[in-house]
C-alpha cells in the first residue's frame, strides 16, 4: 500500500479580505507539522509505504502535482484541506482523479472540522476524516489493505459518502507523549524557513493542543479546550533529536500558547539548560501569563521571540472580544520581555465589533507605544465556528456566506460582513499603520541594534523594499 500525504500549492487563497502584506514579505514556509505526525504513526504501526509531497514549499504548480501524482502511482491520497484554500485543495483532489479514480481520496485538516458534510459532497473526496488523525488514519489505511470498506464505516471520525450526513466525532489524542516524533526526514527539511530566525533551516514543533481561552472572534478549533500538554522531558527529547540528526537550531513552537502552565514551561527550559542544548526558538503567549522569573529562565533556554496576540489597544474592545486583557499589564510584560533582550511581536486588528474611529486609531496608537520588534495589522472578519460569526448570523447582519461559499467554492469569497462596506477604510488604514509603525527612527534605530545575524539585517532590508513601496502605493492584494 502505498499512501501520498499531500499539501496543496496555494494559489488560490481568498485574497479580498485582508490585504496580504505578510505573505507578500515571503515570511517563509512552515513544514505541515500535522500530517508528518501522521507519517510517522503510520510508518510505526503500519507497513505502509508513506510520501509526503508539501507542493507549497516545493512550488509545484496543479499540474507539477498531477505529474507528481501519476508518477508515483499512489493507492490513497490524503489531502490537507483549510478553509482559505479551499479552491486549492478542491484542485487537487479534481487532478489525482483524473490521474486515476481508483486512487482513494481523504480529506483532512482544519476545514474538515467546520464542514464535513460540505466536503463529503466533493465528488472527488471518497472519505472525510475530522480532528487529529494519527491514529484513525492509520486504522482507515490498515482497513483499506484489508478491503474492509465496510468497517471504515465505523471509524467515529470518518465521514463517508453512503453517510454524508453522519455527525462525526473529533478526534482528539489525549496523552501526546505516545505519538512518534514528526517525520521530518520525509520531506526536503532544509527547504523551510522564517524571514525572523537567527538562522536557517527551522523546523516547527507542537508542544501542547488546545487553547483554555474563548475569544469571541477567534475561529480556533481548539479556543475553550482543555490543553493537552506533552511532558518536558518528551519535548527536550525531540529538540535534541532534531539536532542531533537534522542538525536544526532553529524552532518554532506553534502551539496556541506555549507559556500556558507556568510549571511546565520552566520545566522546559530547565531540561533545554540542564542538557546544554543550544537551541533558539520562537513561541507565543498571552502577555498577562509571564513574570520576570519565567522570561529569564526562557531566555537562558534559548527563546529568542515571543509573539502576542494583543488584538486591540482599547480597554473596552477588550471585553466586547473575550481577550480581557489587562493593557497597562501588557505594557509593562512587553517591556520587560524586550529587555531580557527577547523579540517582542505582536497581532493586532482593526474593525473590531462596535469599534469606533477613535479606538481604531488607539490601538495604533497603543502599538507604537510598546517596546515592540514586530507586528501585524490585519483587518477583522467574523470566521466560521467563531461566536462573532454565530452572533452575526443570529442578528440577521449577514446570510451564512461561508456555508454558501463551501457548498459552491469559486476563488474568491464574497464577505458580507461587519467590515465590509469599510473595506477599503481598513485596507487603507492597515497600510497606514505599517508605515507609521515601521517607518519611524525611534523604531529603526533601537531595532536596527538589536538584529542579531547577518541574515536578519539582509532578510528584514529586502523584505522592507519589497513591502513597503507597495504599501505607499496601495498595490498589496
Ligand atoms: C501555527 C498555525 C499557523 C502558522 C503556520 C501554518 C502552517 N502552514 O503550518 C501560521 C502563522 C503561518 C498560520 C497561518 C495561517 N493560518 Co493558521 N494556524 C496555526 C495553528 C495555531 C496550529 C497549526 C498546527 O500546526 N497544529 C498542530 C498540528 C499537529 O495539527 P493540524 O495541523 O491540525 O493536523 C492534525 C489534524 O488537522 C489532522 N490533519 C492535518 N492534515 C491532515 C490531512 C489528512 C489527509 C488527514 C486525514 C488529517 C489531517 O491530523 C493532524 C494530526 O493530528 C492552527 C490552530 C490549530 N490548533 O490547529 C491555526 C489554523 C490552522 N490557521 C488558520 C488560518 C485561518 C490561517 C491563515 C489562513 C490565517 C490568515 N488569515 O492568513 C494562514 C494560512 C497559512 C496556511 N495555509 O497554512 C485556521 C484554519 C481555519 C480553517 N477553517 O481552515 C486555524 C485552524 C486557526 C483558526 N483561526 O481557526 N497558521
Ligand atoms: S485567539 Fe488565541 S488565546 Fe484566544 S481563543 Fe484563539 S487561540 Fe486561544
Amino acid at each position: 500500500m502505498k499512501v501520498l500525504l499531500l499539501y496543496p500549492p496555494r494559489e488560490y487563497y481568498i485574497f479580498g479580505i485582508t490585504p496580504h502584506v505578510y505573505i507578500e514579505a515571503d515570511a517563509g514556509n512552515y513544514p505541515p507539522i500535522g500530517m508528518l505526525y501522521i507519517a510517522s504513526y503510520l510508518q510505526k504501526y503500519s507497513d505502509t509505504e508513506v510520501i509526503v509531497l508539501d507542493a507549497y514549499t516545493e512550488k509545484l504548480s496543479h499540474s507539477g502535482v498531477k505529474n507528481f501524482v501519476s508518477q508515483i502511482k499512489p493507492d490513497i491520497v490524503g489531502i490537507y484541506f483549510s478553509t482559505y484554500y479551499l479552491y486549492d485543495s478542491i484542485l487537487v483532489a479534481k487532478n489525482v482523479k483524473e490521474v486515476n479514480k481508483e486512487i482513494i481520496t481523504i480529506a483532512g485538516g482544519p476545514h474538515t472540522v467546520f464542514y464535513p458534510k460540505e466536503t463529503i459532497q466533493i465528488p472527488e473526496v471518497d472519505y472525510v476524516m475530522v480532528g487529529e488523525a494519527e491514529k484513525s488514519f492509520t486504522e482507515f489505511v490498515n482497513y483499506i489493505t484489508k478491503k474492509d470498506f465496510r468497517s471504515i464505516e465505523n471509524i467515529s471520525n470518518v465521514v463517508t459518502k453512503n453517510n454524508p450526513d453522519k455527525i462525526p466525532n473529533r478526534a482528539r489524542i489525549e496523552n501526546l507523549d505516545e505519538l512518534p516524533f514528526p517525520s521530518r526526514e520525509l520531506l526536503n527539511y532544509r527547504k523551510y524557513c522564517s524571514i525572523l530566525a537567527k538562522k536557517n533551516p527551522i523546523t516547527v514543533m507542537v508542544t501542547s493542543r488546545g487553547c483554555p481561552y474563548k475569544c469571541y472572534f477567534c475561529s480556533n478549533i481548539e479556543s475553550g479546550q482543555k490543553v493537552r500538554y506533552r511532558s518536558a522531558k518528551n519535548v527536550v527529547d525531540e529538540i535534541q533529536y532534531v539536532v542531533e540528526k537534522f542538525g536544526i537550531y532553529d524552532f518554532l513552537f506553534f502551539d496556541e500558547l506555549f507559556t500556558s502552565n507556568r510549571h511546565r514551561t520552566m520545566a522546559i527550559c530547565d531540561e533545554i539548560i540542564r542538557r546544554g542544548i543550544k537551541v533558539r526558538w520562537h513561541c507565543r503567549s498571552r502577555a498577562d501569563v509571564l513574570d520576570e522569573e519565567m522570561v529569564k529562565k526562557m531566555k537562558k533556554a534559548g527563546c529568542r521571540l515571543i509573539q502576542f496576540g494583543i488584538e486591540t489597544g482599547s480597554q473596552r474592545l477588550q471585553k466586547v472580544i473575550n481577550k480581557n486583557l489587562n493593557l497597562e499589564k501588557v505594557n509593562q510584560v512587553v517591556k520587560m520581555v524586550y529587555d531580557n533582550g527577547i523579540y517582542t511581536y505582536a497581532d493586532f486588528m482593526f474593525g473590531l465589533p462596535t469599534e469606533t474611529e477613535e479606538e481604531t486609531k488607539q490601538t495604533l496608537e497603543f502599538a507604537k507605544s510598546l517596546k515592540l520588534d514586530y507586528v501585524s495589522f490585519g483587518m477583522f472578519h467574523p470566521i466560521p465556528g467563531s461566536v462573532f460569526y454565530d452572533e452575526g448570523l443570529k442578528e440577521g447582519r449577514f446570510t451564512d456566506f461561508w456555508l454558501e461559499y463551501v457548498k459552491n467554492p469559486q476563488s474568491v469569497i464574497e464577505d458580507h460582513s461587519w467590515t465590509r462596506k469599510d473595506r477599503k477604510k481598513y485596507h487603507d488604514y492597515i497600510a497606514e499603520a505599517y508605515k507609521k509603525f515601521y517607518l519611524r527612527l525611534s523604531y529603526i534605530i533601537p531595532h536596527f541594534f538589536r538584529l542579531d545575524s547577518i541574515l536578519q539585517y539582509k532578510w528584514q532590508i529586502i523584505s522592507g523594499f519589497k513591502v513597503f513601496p507597495k504599501l505607499i502605493l496601495r498595490q498589496f492584494r
